[in-house]
């Protein structure tokens, strides 16, 4: 009896050799086919599309996220400051993208955003500012925020780099387009009474300064200039922005 127990438990051993074998010799030879881009058994060849967010062609109405004010009225923020992005994929605009904006605080020290409209939403965690919106109909995110300065300003050692002045940071679905998307300027330096001649003021004696200020830089090209004063001055007579935040 023990010899023939002992020749049942071989053939059994042997069974399980024999089918851990073949399970292993069809894992090596691929019984299965789940990857879409193969062949198919009707022999016909599929192209994986693009993971979303890349291969997407960018566009911009400006160089700078602009903090300048606010309606005085609905609180709304100036549609001349922010920033539109326009998303496109080949001839197709991208609609409903979400897109933010992302920067380190050290970058572009002394702003604050104090609100945002249109759908624009924000968060500061870490020491680095999340800015998001998406696109609309037209494949346009629009950043709409409002801020100012928080410093005192005037001629010093300078703020910035003037070699590199876009740090700010495009991700659309969640896929890094650009790292130097834009710089962080600003066109209410005094934060208060929205954007007129007292931050003309401002933006003209950055001008006149050696040394660069980011913050004077609305047209983000590493230099303080008329450019830039024409910039603001089309802000305060567009007249979008009568009002600093809470006022
Ligand atoms: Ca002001
Ligand atoms: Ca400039």
């Amino acid at each position: 009896m023990r010899e023939k127990h002992v020749y049942y438990a071989k053939r059994t051993t042997l069974l399980i050799s024999c089918c851990a074998i073949a399970l292993i010799v069809m894992g090596l030879f691929g019984c299965t086919n789940d990857n879409p881009s193969q062949s198919n058994p009707n022999g016909i060849i599929a192209t994986a599309p693009d993971p979303e967010g890349s291969n997407y062609t960018i566009t911009q109405n400006r160089y700078s996220l602009i903090l300048g004010g606010v309606d005085c009225q609905d609180g709304s923020s100036d549609d001349y400051c922010g920033i539109d992005v326009t998303v496109r994929d080949g001839m197709t605009t991208v609609v409903d993208a979400p897109c933010e904006l992302r920067w380190n605080v050290s970058d572009y020290p002394n702003r604050t955003i104090c609100s945002a409209s249109d759908g624009t939403t924000v968060s500061l965690s870490g020491g680095v500012y999340h800015v998001y919106a998406t696109t609309d109909a037209y494949g346009v995110a629009h950043f709409r925020v409002s801020g100012s300065y928080t410093s005192s300003t005037g001629c010093g050692g300078g703020e910035g780099n003037s070699g590199t002045p876009r740090k700010v940071s495009l991700y659309v679905e969640s896929v890094l387009q650009s790292s130097a998307f834009c710089n962080v300027s600003v066109a209410d330096p005094n934060g208060s009474g929205g954007v007129n001649s007292a931050d003309l003021s401002i933006v003209v004696a950055d001008n006149a300064c050696s040394n660069y200020y980011s913050r004077s830089d609305l047209n983000a090209d590493g230099s303080v200039t008329d450019a830039d004063e024409d910039v603001l001055e089309g802000i305060i007579f567009h007249g979008g922005s009568p009002c600093s935040c809470g006022e």
